[in-house]
């Protein structure tokens, strides 16, 4: 018998254990409940080469969207029973999923209902996706909210206790902001990390949320920003080096630069414990050398920034105020101590006309002739929800988000930067504008 069990299910990335679900569960354990975490995406990427005749892992990930696949394959689904009789045997009297992303939707929600057929186990979601599950459950598969017990929108912590003492009757919640008080350090005792592609690394928090308000981001929506105590965040890093012999932590705030007191504290604090470590940056305007000194000192290797565009009208529509000249400063100094950049970038962006999308191209072949210290480029075809789509249903430049996409993709080539292949993303994204036209429509 359990109190709940926390389950990870395909599809998502396998980099590194999530950190919602080893967050809550310790949570959980500091209020005298039981719990467990179960990371199947993990099982799934053991055996992943025998089920799906020896796609690469990338090339699952669309089935996850388009589901048809995955009904007939009688391989997943025997696999998919096993784990649904092994969540049954531990007796939990709650299981919770995390909705990372929406490739998880179609196993949540065949697990749901196999257990649902079978006991009175109760069913809590929650996670960064889970506004778009709730509109994919009858949309795309034929299920329902009624289906699950509580639906969280935000913050976990608090409501997870709540609900397991039995003192929660609403179906869905929104948690803005969170009782950070209640917070843990991440508890990730139950995983083998060794299973997991940085199993160099960890993944970490010190602030939740974001100060800015980007129309195409899920994250304002869901999380009002909050900082964790800085006590907290070093007790955090210090156990994953004593308990779990880490030296390489990812931290996956969305902007590490909210406020640079903050930042410049962090680092001060992180330089004792001769880490190396990763993040998502913001790019701003006149920062000071110093910040740049202690990101160095303090052993930042890697930051990961949400260029979008190389149009400066474009970025402004999606508030994001900075101008070219801002990036190059940003990588210069990026360059001068040390921090490589990755780069992220958005295409069909609702404003982005054909010569926005050429400064895009330009500034692309410009941030190359400069000889940055550039990892990859990651590029992103704008996905939005139903909600959003009706702020940008009547634009026409909106559907040719793919057919950038593919020039783009062709013109990373040429210049010869790193390019994940994405084609994936684009039919998922288009997908899930169809999606939302259709129920827009109806
Ligand atoms: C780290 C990260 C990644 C890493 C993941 C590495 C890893 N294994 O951890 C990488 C870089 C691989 C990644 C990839 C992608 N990501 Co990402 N990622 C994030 C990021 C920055 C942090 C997530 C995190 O760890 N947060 C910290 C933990 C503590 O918070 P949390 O997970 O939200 O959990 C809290 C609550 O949600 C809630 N909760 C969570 N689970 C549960 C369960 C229950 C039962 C309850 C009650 C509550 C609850 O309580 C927790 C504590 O408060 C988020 C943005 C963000 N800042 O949250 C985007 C984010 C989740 N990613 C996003 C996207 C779109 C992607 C990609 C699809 C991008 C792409 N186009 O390729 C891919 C998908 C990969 C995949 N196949 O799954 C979007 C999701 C948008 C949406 N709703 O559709 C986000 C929100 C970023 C954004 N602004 O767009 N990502
Ligand atoms: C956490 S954000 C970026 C990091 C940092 N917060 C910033 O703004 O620079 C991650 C990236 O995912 C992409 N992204 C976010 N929301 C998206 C959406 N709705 N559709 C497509 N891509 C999206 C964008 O490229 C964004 O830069
Ligand atoms: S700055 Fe980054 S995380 Fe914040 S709202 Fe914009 S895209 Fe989202």
């Amino acid at each position: 018998m359990i109190d709940c069990l926390f389950c990870i299910t395909p599809y998502t990335d396998k980099t590194l254990p999530l950190l919602g679900p080893s967050v809550l569960s310790n949570v959980l354990k500091k209020n005298n409940f039981t719990s467990k975490v179960l990371d199947y995406n993990i099982e799934l990427s053991k055996v992943y080469t025998d089920i799906f005749e020896g796609e690469s892992w990338d090339d699952i990930s669309i089935k996850f969207i388009k589901h048809e696949e995955l009904y007939s394959n009688f391989e997943f689904i025997i696999l998919m029973d096993k784990w649904v009789q092994e969540i049954i045997d531990y007796k939990p009297k709650y299981v919770a999923f995390t909705l990372f992303t929406t490739y998880m939707a179609y196993v949540v929600d065949y697990i749901t209902k196999k257990i649902k057929e079978k006991t009175d186990i109760k069913i809590i979601v929650g996670g960064s996706s889970i506004k778009r599950f709730i509109e994919v459950l009858d949309i795309k598969l034929n299920s329902s909210v009624d289906l699950y017990d509580h639906i969280i929108i935000g913050y976990g912590e608090q409501t997870i206790i709540n609900i397991l003492n039995g003192n929660v009757i609403d179906k869905i919640i929104n948690v803005e902001t969170p009782d950070f008080t209640l917070t843990e350090t991440p508890d990730f005792t139950d995983l083998n990390l060794n299973d997991y592609e940085h199993s160099f690394a960890l993944p970490g928090y010190t602030t939740k949320g974001c100060t800015n308000n980007c129309p195409f981001c899920v994250i304002p929506l869901l999380y009002n920003y909050v900082e964790l105590p800085m006590d907290r965040v070093i007790k955090d890093c210090s156990e994953y080096i004593d308990k779990y012999n880490i030296k390489f932590i990812e931290f996956q705030d969305s902007i590490i630069n909210a406020r640079f007191s903050r930042l410049d504290d962090l680092c001060t604090n992180l330089i004792p414990l001769n880490i190396q470590w990763s993040a998502l940056w913001r790019i701003r305007k006149n920062i000071k050398e110093q910040t740049y000194k202690l990101l160095n000192q303090s052993g930042c290797n890697t930051l990961s920034i949400g260029v979008e565009s190389g149009s400066e009208k474009v970025r402004n529509d999606m508030n994001k105020y900075y101008s070219n000249q801002d990036i190059f400063d940003n990588l210069d100094n990026f360059k001068k101590y040390n921090i490589t950049a990755h780069l992220m970038l958005l295409v069909g962006f609702p404003s982005e006309t054909e010569q926005d999308f050429q400064d895009t191209l330009n500034l692309l072949t410009e941030i190359k002739e400069k000889d940055y210290i550039i990892n990859s480029i990651e590029f992103h075809h704008l996905v939005i929800t139903t909600e959003e789509m009706k702020i940008y249903k009547d634009n026409e430049n909106f559907l040719d988000g793919p057919r950038r996409y593919d020039v783009m993709k062709q013109h990373l080539i040429d210049i010869d930067f790193i390019v994940p292949d994405n084609q994936k993303i684009i039919e998922l994204a288009t997908e899930r504008l169809f999606t939302s036209l259709r129920k827009e429509i109806d």
